[in-house]
C-alpha cells in the first residue's frame, strides 16, 4: 500500500502550491517512496486523518499518521533506512535542521508578502475569504498593499540568499556531491512562488539559478512537472 499525502491544492485540484507539502514530495521521492497524494482546502481540516494539526502535509502509511513537514521528513529516514539518504547521517540531520528553521523563520516569511495577491488569486473560490482574512491579519495590511512595489524588494531579497548562493558556488548541493533534504527545503521554497506567480523572484543566473534548474529535473521532473496557475 502506497504512502497517502494530504496536499494543498487551488482552485485548480491539480495546482500543489504548499512549500512544506513540495519538502515532502521531495522527500518522498528521494526516498523512492511512491505517494498518492489527495487534494486539501484550507477548509477541510474535518477531513484530515486523526490525530492531525489541521494543517498539512500530513501522511499516512499503513494507517500511521505523521504531520508536520519535519517529523515528515524524519519519519521515512528511519522507517526506510535501506533507501537512499535525506540526511547522510546525524550531522546531515542536524545541518537540514538549520536549513528548515531558517526556511520557517526568513526565507518563507521574505516571500510571502510578494507573492500573496498571487496566492490569493490561485487558492480555491471557496477558501478565498479566510485566506484573505487570515493573511491580512498575519501581514498586517491588505494582500494588494504586501505585493503592491514588489520588484524594490527584490535586491535586498537576493542578498539575504547570500549565504545559499556562496555554498552553491563551491559545491553543486547543499547536501555536498548529492541532494539533501536541506536543497529540498530550498527548491520546495520556490516551488511555491513558481506555481502560482510570474513574478521573478529567482536570481537569473548565478549558483542558485543553476541550482534550482538541476533541481527541477530530479526525480524524473518531479518539480519540473508541476502544474502552474
Ligand atoms: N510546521 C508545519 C506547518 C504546516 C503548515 O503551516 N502548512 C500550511 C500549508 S504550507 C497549512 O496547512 N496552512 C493551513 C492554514 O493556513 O490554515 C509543517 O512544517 O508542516
Amino acid at each position: 500500500m502506497s504512502i497517502v499525502l494530504y496536499d494543498l491544492a487551488g482552485g485548480d485540484p491539480d495546482l500543489r502550491f504548499s512549500p512544506r507539502c513540495w519538502r515532502t514530495k521531495l522527500a518522498l521521492a528521494h526516498k523512492g517512496l511512491a505517494a498518492e497524494t489527495i487534494p486539501w482546502r484550507f477548509r477541510e481540516a474535518a477531513l484530515l486523518p486523526q490525530p492531525n494539526q489541521s494543517r498539512v502535509p500530513l501522511v499516512s502509511d499503513g494507517g500511521r499518521v505523521v504531520c508536520d513537514s519535519w517529523a515528515i521528513a524524519a519519519y521515512p529516514e528511519d522507517t526506510y533506512p535501506d533507501r537512499p539518504s535525506l540526511f547522510r547521517g546525524e550531522g546531515g540531520r542536524a545541518h537540514a535542521r538549520f536549513l528548515n528553521e531558517w526556511a520557517e523563520t526568513v526565507l518563507l516569511p521574505h516571500i510571502l508578502p510578494m507573492i500573496v495577491l498571487d496566492l490569493f488569486n490561485a487558492v480555491d473560490d471557496a477558501d478565498k475569504p479566510y485566506f484573505r482574512q487570515n493573511r491580512e491579519a498575519r501581514l498586517g495590511m491588505t494582500l494588494e498593499s504586501a505585493q503592491e512595489g514588489r520588484q524594490s524588494r527584490l535586491p535586498a531579497f537576493h542578498t539575504m540568499l547570500a549565504p545559499v548562493r556562496a555554498t552553491l558556488a563551491s559545491q553543486p548541493w547543499l547536501g555536498g556531491g548529492e541532494p539533501s533534504y536541506a536543497d529540498h527545503i530550498i527548491t520546495a521554497a520556490f516551488m511555491w512562488s513558481h506555481c502560482v506567480s510570474l513574478f521573478p523572484l529567482l536570481p537569473v543566473d548565478g549558483p542558485i539559478a543553476d541550482s534550482w534548474r538541476r533541481s527541477l529535473s530530479l526525480y524524473g521532473g518531479l518539480a519540473a512537472t508541476a502544474v502552474r496557475a
